[in-house]
């Protein structure tokens, strides 16, 4: 897929799955499956405790499923698997390889994402050359406990500088979607509000209704 249109798809995405087996019922394949049944277009695949090996062999399946449905798979930290699976692109934090040296591993056809958690942050990834930046945690998340959440004043300080497409993440529910839609992000992003629902597909229809 060309760059401009994965750009496309992400901005107009509306949700982003981020997959965490750790924190789900279901087999991400399956959560990935009813996701993008449901018209979810943007899928990252966060393993924070798969080996290399099994993130590889799932992000095979995946890579399938998100070509057949024309989403965008992003995957998390490395950027060594986004390579081997031919995925769309990576997402990259501050204890990742730099993005601006993934840039040069990777080319000008991959998307770099970067996570941001204050002004400074988000400017030097800009800076760096991320395609999109996520803005996060927005509310209190029991995921990401290591980060105070910034609430929408934290989001208000951080959007003048954010001159590329940008995500929310962190404790975003069918309850608090709707307080997000007035900074027009390119995506809501979550891991237990889909990896935690009893039914994904349904989920994810009524928060694409919200936020899309
Ligand atoms: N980065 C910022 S918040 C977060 C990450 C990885 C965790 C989000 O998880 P959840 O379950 O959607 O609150
Ligand atoms: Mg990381």
């Amino acid at each position: 897929m060309e760059k401009n249109r994965k750009m496309e798809i992400i901005k107009n995405s509306g949700i982003y799955l981020v997959s965490s087996q750790d924190l789900s019922v279901l087999p991400t394949i399956d959560i990935v499956t009813g996701a993008l049944e449901a018209g979810c277009r943007l899928v990252q695949l966060r393993e924070k405790k798969m080996s290399k090996k099994e993130l590889f062999e799932l992000g095979l399946s995946v890579k399938k499923l998100t070509d057949i449905y024309g989403a965008v798979l992003i995957i998390n930290d490395h950027i060594d698997i986004a390579l081997a699976l031919n995925a769309d692109g990576v997402h990259l934090g501050l204890d990742d390889i730099p993005v601006n040296i993934a840039r040069k591993v990777l080319g000008e056809e991959y998307i770099i994402g970067a996570s941001t958690h204050n002004a400074d942050e988000l400017k030097a990834a800009v800076m760096a050359g991320a395609d999109y930046v996520n803005i996060g945690p927005v509310f209190p998340t029991g995921t990401k406990p290591d980060h105070k959440a910034m609430g929408l004043s934290g989001i208000e300080e951080m959007l003048p500088f954010a001159s590329v497409p940008y995500t929310f993440m962190g404790g975003i529910r069918l309850n608090n979607i709707q307080s997000l839609k007035q900074y027009q992000p390119a995506a809501a992003a979550m891991i237990t509000e889909i990896t935690r629902a009893n039914n994904i597909k349904e989920r994810v229809t009524q928060l694409l209704k919200v936020a899309g």
